[in-house]
């Protein structure tokens, strides 16, 4: 499947137009390079060059898989290679000028003594060299230093160990690897592409426009929208909004949103730029509903990604099913003096890029997965037929359950398998994760991977996203198979237990080797959302009063910078609102009343943020996977926005997208797929075409993690140092911190794409009509019943004051109403509005509820008109 990548080298290619100069030093630092006192030192041109930060951007051959142990790369070369390229250690991306001086020096050992090309060449044919050395290596780790001067002029050179064509095995170690000469590599400029900044995807005909085009123009000017023939259809002035913050970048904002026709390739032009084209349509959201969630499918562990779902690029064999060379899944270890037995715990998704399984935002991405089904059964305007069987495309599809539903229990199941069984200590309590003993390369497919995979010690908040995640399973799952949903609430029950005898085991921070630490030290939030679940699916006044007595029961619960899978007291609190129950009245007001203001803090956030983004962390400190926190942010709009029907809600979860769709200070969709300058790189074993071109991108609707103010990883702390918060992000492989995908950032992000294109489903385009109405029964018993009615304006004028009216098709009585004027005269009902819901702008909604009695039978009435319009 892959291609044999870094093909040498050496003389034989292109004769060396510059005699080298080549010294092996066992003197002093520098040779010819010393540095003088006062004068500038010679600039680093190699990247973790001591593995402090773990293997990248370091890459192996598989003939030479390379760990980091004790501080330095290891490799255990294979045996019977014939050419030194036959195995290799190297870094690419090296700049070097013609006619400059450098010195290469490292450390180096040979469990037996062997000799080894050592080069400075280019990274792709005519991997010409600038430096080529046969370096005889002993056991011990010996310091070797190399100067010469560079016959090439390019930024696309590579460090290459190369320690093939040795017949017996061996192991490679390396470190303090330094290239020093030229220049500093040039500081960052990231490719911004033009300065008017919009949805790179496109916007929804009746939702908000909005554009920021980076001037420092101190007056309006004139923009221009333009069809994609060229003819302008829509003027205006910007608005100048002084400096952005997040990127220091001076913005005006423009506000076309009264333009509403369908179209595709329209462009906007201001103060001499042209923006990226963009469309304006009602189902841009549609397919990135199902490419979001398929992201899910292509995660498996434990399944062959079969062609006929994904194509032949995406196909790969099942990972870590115990086949040579996977070491596991199913009999898994604990790691050392942690238990005495093994557990199967095959299946589940990978977390990220890299081939780890981990409980606690496992938890998370199964929970919002299931969520996003939950919430199209239960939202006024939700669709759960779009998720419904055969609308993905995935080996359960026709097996008579919602698609969305088998994916997340490809998850619940491993979930479930990582809690200790009974008769065993720590019985109830789930493994913190599973993982390789040591990180591993890129690329490496999951099949290919031969490290040992360890249990690692239970957690509180494991065990509590158990919880949480198998009572939302046994709600959702019991009408298609009760025997499973049983197992889930056994489950979560029992882990419930578990978590209340021992809670303060906490996940050691330490614990990052071969897959990351996920710790967290405070659990209070995961027994809040777990006591939520508990109540929502057992209606145990037991869990309602953990529920009612936690701190996280408190309209404060949606901060700033949002939840997370280390946050998780929101997912209650949303779902307590959403979720059927029999929740009291007051109760279930209290839940209501704090989504809403956590929706209205972010709303103003999007008004505010020069991009629209709802998401202003303090201090701008945009966190890693930054991108999945402004996802978050929305869920809590959009949440507010199904309780609420109010356009403002809408129009910050749409002001959200198009940040993430390309509105934003680097002009970069981080979506793969989607717009016109979309993340293709990020960090991943499989996707990983940066590294080996015959490896695919990562495939359509992967969201990258974002910006990230911390840049923890080599690439970044090389190229954004000093970065703007929204700048803090490269769309290259070797950033995990700002580049990664993971389970639980597209979880969000699908979720967001179903509430989406469910929205855009329910507004017609203005001329079809100019207003729909829903009636939802929200509560039905003998002889009486409760109703909802949402009445929304479709239209492109506000609406000022409005009667909505239909008729009743069986014996129905409304006895009291609240919101509206409602009365009755046989089966015919006019609701009227109240003062302050007599207003509705564009796009906006009004809410009103009823009681009534019933006999025979309380069909939904089905057509309804609003000021004498008949509506959709
Ligand atoms: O998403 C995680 C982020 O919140 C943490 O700050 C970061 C460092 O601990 O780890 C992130 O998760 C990574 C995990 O540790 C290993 N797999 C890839 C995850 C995404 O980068």
């Amino acid at each position: 499947m892959r291609r044999p990548r870094g093909r040498p080298n050496t003389t034989l290619l292109v004769p060396l137009l510059v005699p080298l100069v080549v010294t092996a030093l066992t003197v002093p630092a520098f040779g010819g390079l010393a540095p003088v006192a006062g004068a500038q030192e010679p600039a680093e041109q190699v990247s973790n060059g001591d593995f402090a930060a773990g293997l990248q951007p370091w890459w192996h051959t598989e003939t030479a898989p390379a760990e980091v142990v004790d501080g330095r790369l290891c490799a255990d070369v294979t045996g019977g290679t014939v050419n030194p390229w036959d195995a290799i250690i190297a870094q690419n991306g090296i700049t070097l000028a013609d006619g400059e001086a450098y010195e290469l020096s490292f450390t180096a050992s040979a469990s037996v003594p062997t000799t080894i090309s050592t080069n400075v060449q280019l990274s792709a044919e005519p991997y010409t060299t600038a430096l080529s050395e046969r370096v005889a290596l002993g056991t011990d780790m010996t310091e070797l230093r190399y100067s010469f001067t560079s016959n090439l002029a390019t930024d696309a050179a590579q460090v290459a160990f190369q320690v093939g064509g040795s017949a017996e095995p061996w192991t490679f170690c390396l470190d303090d690897v330094s290239l020093r000469g030229g220049e500093a590599p040039p500081p960052y400029e990231p490719d911004t592409g033009p300065r008017v900044r919009v949805n790179q995807v496109g916007y929804l005909p009746s939702g908000p426009k909005h554009a920021t085009v980076v001037s420092d123009a101190a007056e309006p000017f004139a923009w221009r929208l333009a069809d994609a023939g060229g003819t302008v259809v829509a003027e205006g002035t910007s608005r100048p909004q002084g400096t952005d913050p997040t990127s220091n970048q001076p913005t005006h904002h423009i506000d076309f949103s009264g333009f509403r026709e369908e179209g595709t390739g329209y462009t906007l032009t201001a103060d001499g730029a042209t923006s990226h084209p963009f469309d304006i349509r009602q189902d841009v959201y549609s397919a990135l509903r199902t490419d979001a969630l398929a992201f899910f499918y292509h995660q498996r562990s434990g399944a062959e990604i079969e062609a006929e779902y994904v194509g032949d690029e995406y196909a790969r064999p099942a990972g870590h099913l115990q086949v040579a060379p996977n070491r596991g899944d199913i009999e898994v270890p604990c790691q050392p003096g942690v238990c005495d037995y093994t557990l199967d715990v095959r299946g589940g998704w990978y977390d990220a890029g890299d081939h780890g399984k981990y409980v606690v935002n496992g938890g998370i991405s199964a929970a919002q997965v299931m969520s996003t089904y939950e919430r199209a059964l239960h939202a006024d305007g939700g669709d759960p037929a779009e998720l419904a069987d055969g609308s993905l495309a995935i080996p359960e599809r026709g097996n008579g359950v919602p698609d969305v539903l088998d994916e997340a229990r490809w998850q619940v199941e491993f979930l479930l398998r990582m809690q200790v069984p009974a008769g065993h200590q720590q019985a109830g309590m789930a493994h913190h994760k599973v993982h390789d003993q040591n990180w591993t390369g890129l690329p490496l497919l999951p099949h290919e991977d031969p490290e040992l995979r360890e249990l690692h010690p239970v957690s509180t908040a494991a065990t509590l996203n158990l919880a949480a995640v198998g009572a939302q399973c046994a709600r959702l799952f019991d009408e298609y198979d009760p025997g499973f949903a049983a197992r889930c609430l056994g489950a979560a029950e029992t882990a419930w237990d578990a978590a209340k005898a021992n809670p303060d085991r906490y996940a050691d921070p330490n614990d990052g080797t071969g897959g990351g630490a996920y710790s967290d030290n405070d659990v209070t939030d995961e027994f809040y959302w777990a006591a939520a679940e508990l109540y929502l699916t057992t209606g145990s006044d037991e869990y309602w009063a953990e529920v009612a007595a936690s701190r996280h029961h408190d309209t404060e619960v949606f901060t700033d910078s949002g939840f997370g899978w280390a946050s998780v007291a929101a997912l209650g609190m949303l779902n307590l609102a959403t979720v059927p129950s029999e929740l009291p009245a007051d109760r279930l007001t209290f839940v209501r009343d704090a989504v809403v203001q956590g929706a209205q803090r972010y709303a103003a956030t999007a008004t505010a943020e020069a991009y629209g983004v709802p998401y202003a962390p303090s201090g701008y400190e945009y966190v890693w996977g930054s991108n999945s926190q402004v996802l978050n942010n929305m869920v809590v709009l959009a949440t507010a926005y199904d309780l609420t029907g109010r356009a403002e809600f809408a129009d910050a979860v749409l002001t959200g997208w198009d940040y993430l769709l390309g509105r934003n200070a680097l002009n970069q969709s981080y979506v793969t797929g989607y717009g016109e300058h979309d993340a293709r790189n990020q960090h991943h074993r499989f996707w990983a075409n940066q590294v080996d071109a015959s490896l695919p991108n990562p495939p359509a609707g992967s969201l990258a993690g974002g910006p990230n103010t911390g840049i923890q990883d080599p690439v970044a702390a090389e190229h954004l140092a000093g970065c703007a918060p929204a700048m803090c992000y490269i769309d290259d492989i070797g950033s995990w911190a700002t580049n990664e995908v993971t389970i639980n950032w597209n979880a969000p992000l699908a979720w967001m794409a179903s509430f989406t294109d469910d929205l855009a489903a329910g507004q017609q385009s203005p001329e079809e009509s100019t207003c729909s109405v829903s009636y939802r029964v929200r509560d039905e018993w003998t002889g009486g019943f409760v109703a909802e009615v949402t009445v929304t304006n479709t239209g492109i004028e506000p609406l000022r004051g409005w009667t909505a009216s239909w008729q009743y098709a069986g014996d129905q009585r409304v006895t009291s109403a609240w919101n509206a004027r409602v009365t009755q005269a046989g089966t015919a009902v006019t609701a009227e509005n109240v003062a302050w819901n007599a207003t509705v702008a564009p796009g906006g909604s009004a809410r009103f509820g009823l009681q009534g009695t019933w006999q025979g039978s309380n069909p939904r009435p089905e057509a309804f008109t609003v000021n004498g319009t008949d509506c959709a």
